[in-house]
């Protein structure tokens, strides 16, 4: 009862924290989203191949990468000439909107419309933290199995897009894309659902597309009120 207490606590302190995030971004007209999948199901990946198409529609965007440790993601992705902030989780499985938080006037100062976090890899307590996002994005690769949104249900419903990932290696698995694609609705039929490939490029600018244009739907504030 007492750990449960506890839980609701840091829960809320979070919710109030990311209010506060979230604020901010919409003040300054920042969209943003949150990544998150199982741990090596394709988020660096996506975002590097998202990089020509995203700069091309947008100028710029910013990332943040949580990792439990060491910089090989942020490295991966400065190497496009993205500006990139780097959060140290230690023993933390997810980010909350207190790191967030801390590299919120980084973020604002990188002069870019479009934040995208890449979360810890990890399909459970992710759900739990609202980091201040517009949209918290579920990547799930085909090696993982296509029963996954019914096993992890509190992520693909706190989602607003599934990007269904590495789908070149489709048919070496038993992972039925149609099947994946019913079982997500299922559980949160409102989720954009994309099919993409890194290694092939299928897909990507799709899902760019929709993201630009999520993004350019966001004015600064300041704009609005004209
Ligand atoms: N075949 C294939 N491999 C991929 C694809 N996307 C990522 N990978 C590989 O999957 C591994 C993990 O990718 P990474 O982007 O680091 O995953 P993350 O942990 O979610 O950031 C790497 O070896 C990638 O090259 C894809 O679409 N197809
Ligand atoms: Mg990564």
């Amino acid at each position: 009862m007492h750990d449960i207490l506890i839980e609701e606590k840091i829960l809320s302190e979070n919710d109030a924290i990311a209010h506060e995030n979230r604020r901010a971004f919409i003040e300054r007209g920042v969209f943003v989203i949150n990544m998150v999948s199982a741990p090596g199901a394709g988020k660096t990946s996506l975002i590097e191949k998202m990089t020509p198409l995203l700069l091309e529609a947008l100028g710029a965007f910013a990332v943040v990468v949580g990792d439990l440790e060491g910089d090989l993601d942020a490295v991966r992705i400065a190497g496009y000439g993205v500006p990139v902030r780097q959060i140290t989780t230690g023993r933390a499985c997810h980010l909350d909107a207190h790191d967030i938080a801390h590299a919120l006037q980084w973020a604002l100062g990188q002069n870019a419309r479009l934040l995208i976090i890449e979360n810890v890899g990890n399909m459970v307590c992710p759900a739990e933290y609202d980091l201040g996002e517009d949209m918290m994005v579920t990547v799930l690769s085909v090696a993982e199995g296509d029963d996954k949104p019914l096993k992890y249900p509190a992520i693909f419903n706190a989602s607003g897009a599934l990007i269904i990932n590495k789908i070149d290696l489709a048919a070496h698995t038993d992972f039925d894309i149609p099947r994946a694609r019913r079982n997500a609705l299922a559980i949160n039929p409102a989720l954009q659902i994309f099919e993409t490939s890194c290694r092939t490029g299928d897909g990507i600018e799709e899902w760019c597309a929709f993201l630009a244009s999520k993004t350019l739907a966001r004015r600064p504030k300041a704009d609005t009120n004209r």
